[in-house]
């Protein structure tokens, strides 16, 4: 060859050679970045392809608690399917992985930036729960076998390209009732796992109900001993030690999930009735048209001041405190403060639903007394809307459930709304009369129902700036295990952790069934037991 050829040539040559190198995502990895779920504000693709590998390390800058805390959550995720070691090198920012905490008032407490080019991996936020999201998303961009528990033959693969997100509302919670029928630790740990999977940052305990109370309160022993020992349907159940309670607490921190604890009174209070006499006001008379007698109802001929039975039964709305009694404020009090103790968060939830049989004055009464005691303990009174009847204020926050008006009254006196429209995101309704539990008395819920509404125009007359989220609760009356439990969660409740996350504009159900589709294939090596919707179109 000619030396002048040579000369013109070699450059092409390493330009051909470069183009090589910049190697093109396979389909499945543009699928992937294609398909994350709650659907990000802004997600580009750059045309080329990053791969882990033995060498990948993982860098964090700077060097703290919270930045070690979100590596330790990465090296957790990673580690198992891919066999790699992602050994830590704090400080070192040209690592395959940089975790960066980075002022940026832009992105709020929860946003993050993920970029991903041929040789780096970088996520950066403004605070350690956008940098948590942001692995969330990455874990989304790897093959679905990245979620495997053994290591597994895959070219762990990534699209390269810029992703922007950040949440529309800072309340995107899930709740799960633990009363009605009682979960072990390791379910409660896994039902965390999988709704801050999908960036909930919410978890609501309904701790208590007529069928179980499922707290240790060291000042009135016998409200778990007693009061949790058995559940619906009869069978022995159990309660949570205030270790155990924190335990839980702080699994969740780490996954910058705040905990809600609720105990639900004056009504939904038998179990307490159960444990101690004094609490019982004796046979309740409901005033004129305000309730069905419950037949088996533990209170009817029940004389004052003796324990009620325990009830294994499903009836709502027949049991209540009685202002009248001192023992009742004494129990508040005591409860309250105990349970403010050991929940570091911000919240406590007084419950207030279908107190049915307790005087309309009682009620009123017992609100001032919630407020009274959330703000003597520093906390914020949370309540289902009900307590709109009551004197609350722009410090209280009513979650909305069946009765728009009760919506609309608390939101007049200021409070924040949290929406859990029951006919919407209660998901512990049957998907259509076929489900193999679940109730339907608000409706059936297929996925496009849980998904095609918005929080922000759900409630007439509620002002958008008063609304701080949305919440899917999960009441067990017809569930026992976590098998049930995912069969009602998924995929719904990735359809409200969207409604949370992503801005209105983006929300697009066609959209979300063709990203929800390729989530089936993870969520099956998670070993999830979701329900296959005939809505949507599940990958092998
Ligand atoms: C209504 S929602 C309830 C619960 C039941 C649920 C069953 C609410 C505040 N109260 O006590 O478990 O329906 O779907």
């Amino acid at each position: 060859m000619k030396k002048i050829a040579r000369l013109f040539l070699a450059p092409l040559f390493g330009l051909i050679l470069f183009a090589a190198c910049k190697q093109k995502p396979s389909a499945e990895a543009i699928t992937a970045f294609n398909s994350v779920t709650p659907v990000p504000v802004s997600a580009t693709l750059d045309g080329g392809t990053f791969f882990l590998s033995d060498g990948t390390s993982i860098g964090i800058s700077p060097v703290n608690d919270d930045t070690r805390n979100v590596a330790g959550l990465l090296q957790d995720l990673l580690r198992p399917a891919t066999g790699f070691e992602f050994a830590l090198e704090p400080g070192n920012k040209d690592a395959g992985i940089l975790l960066e905490l980075k002022e940026d008032a832009a992105q709020g407490d929860e946003g993050y930036s993920l970029t991903v080019s041929e040789d780096q991996i970088r996520i950066t936020a403004n605070k350690a729960a956008g940098i948590f999201y942001g692995i969330q998303t990455l874990r989304q961009l790897l093959p679905a076998s990245i979620e495997s528990k053994s290591k597994q033959d895959v070219r762990w693969e990534i699209a390269t390209g810029q992703i922007t997100d950040k949440p529309g509302y800072g309340w995107r919670g899930s709740m799960l009732d633990v009363a009605r029928h009682f979960f072990t630790i390791e379910d409660v740990k896994r039902y965390i796992d999988l709704i801050a999977m999908y960036k909930m940052n919410i978890f609501h305990l309904h701790l208590t109900d007529d069928q179980g109370w499922r707290i240790e309160i060291k000042s009135w022993p016998n409200l778990a001993l007693h009061g949790g020992s058995t559940e619906v349907g009869g069978a022995k159940a159990g309660f949570f030690t205030q270790e155990q309670y924190k335990d839980i607490i702080a699994y969740a921190q780490k996954r910058y999930i705040t905990v809600i604890p609720e105990i639900d009174m004056p009504g939904h209070i038998n179990s307490a009735l159960a444990s101690y006499g004094e609490l019982n006001g004796g046979t309740i008379v409901p005033e004129e048209g305000r309730v069905k007698i419950v037949q088996e109802n533990p209170i009817l001929g029940k004389e004052k001041n003796k324990p009620t039975e325990l009830y294994t039964g499903t009836e709502v709305g027949w049991s209540t405190l009685r202002l009248e009694k001192e023992s009742s404020i004494r129990f508040i009090n005591d409860v309250m403060r105990e349970l403010a103790e050991i929940t570091p968060g911000p919240y406590l939830h007084f419950g207030g639903d279908e107190a049915h049989v307790t005087k309309k004055s009682d009620y009123i009464g017992f609100v001032k007394l919630f407020s009274d005691i959330a703000k003597a303990n520093k906390k914020i009174l949370v309540g289902w809307e009900e307590i709109g009847q009551g004197e609350i204020d722009e410090n209280a926050i009513a979650q909305h459930w069946a009765n728009v008006k009760y919506a609309q009254m608390a939101a007049e006196k200021g409070a924040k709304i949290i929406m859990s429209p029951s006919t919407r995101v209660y998901i512990d309704m049957q998907y259509d009369s076929l489900s193999r539990i679940g109730l339907h008395w608000a409706a059936y819920i297929e996925a496009d129902h849980a998904y095609n509404w918005d929080p922000a125009t759900q409630v007439e007359g509620i002002d958008p700036e008063q609304i701080l989220g949305v919440e899917t609760p999960l009441w067990s009356e017809t569930i026992t295990d976590m098998e049930d439990i995912e069969y009602l969660l998924f995929p719904r409740v990735t359809a409200v952790a969207e409604i949370g996350w992503s801005p209105a504009a983006a929300r697009n159900w066609e959209n979300y069934r063709t990203r929800i589709a390729e989530h089936g294939v993870r969520w099956k090596k998670l070993g999830i037991d979701y329900y296959p919707s005939k809505k949507i179109d599940w990958k092998e």
